[in-house]
């Protein structure tokens, strides 16, 4: 997989494909992910990439001549199958959407910034648009880099068995069971005693018994 990150702030963002499972899916060279600074598509030698949206109104937009520039010049490279821009006012990222985005090949995420961009970058060049979720962030760095996390550990080969997407909660819309690891008692407070058993058909009824009733509590929403 191919992903290429259009901002204002690539040093922003650069710091989560730097650690962890990110890190280790490019070291794999299983993905590959590219930072373009959309000033260095600005319209004049002082960068400029924003103006005052019409009608009026606070807040600077994203104008279009420089992303353009930007897309163009990077689908006259290669094609792709997906160019996402991320804003709060879109659907929200789910794991149907990481799973489907996981098998793509060259895809564009584009992060807005400020009020957004010029609605005719939406309209000529975004095939989906993806918010993580109802609250505001400044900008879209953060939340491209969540969308990527997301797609790319479930990348076959990202993880090995031992951490396998398979399990993760929300994979089977079900939020994971309680887990415990060593000391089997602290403070008081015991670790169930089935999960000590060592009785292994019994524990997996237990975690799906505790997944389906923290769903209920936490999240019933999951379940309709
Ligand atoms: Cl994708 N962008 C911004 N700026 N805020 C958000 C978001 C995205 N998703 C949730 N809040």
């Amino acid at each position: 997989m191919r992903i290429d990150i259009i901002t204002v702030s690539p040093d922003l963002i650069k710091s989560p494909f730097e650690h962890s499972i990110m890190k280790r899916a490019i070291d794999k060279k299983l993905v590959e992910v590219h930072f373009h600074n959309l000033r260095d598509f600005a319209l004049n030698k002082y960068g400029k990439i924003d103006d005052y949206q019409f009608g009026g109104g606070a807040g600077m937009v994203l104008m279009i001549e420089p992303i353009d520039k930007c897309i163009s010049k990077l689908q006259s490279e290669r094609n792709y199958d997906e160019i996402i821009y991320m804003t709060p006012d879109a659907k929200t990222l789910n794991q149907a959407t990481a799973n489907s985005l996981s098998m793509v090949k060259n895809m564009i995420i584009l992060t807005g910034h400020y009020k957004g961009v010029d609605q005719r970058v939406r309209d000529k060049f975004i095939t989906k648009e993806i918010s993580i979720g109802d609250y505001v962030l400044s900008g879209g760095e953060l939340a491209a880099a969540v969308l990527c996390d997301a797609v790319i550990r479930l990348i076959p080969g990202v993880l090995g068995d031992e951490t396998s997407a398979l399990t993760d909660s929300f994979q089977d819309n079900l939020l994971s069971p309680p887990v415990y690891t060593r000391p089997s008692e602290y403070d008081g407070m015991k670790v169930p005693d089935v999960l000590l058993s060592g009785n292994f058909p019994k524990i997996d009824e237990w975690r799906a018994t505790k997944a389906q009733e923290h769903t209920q509590n936490i999240r019933p929403d999951l379940l309709d």
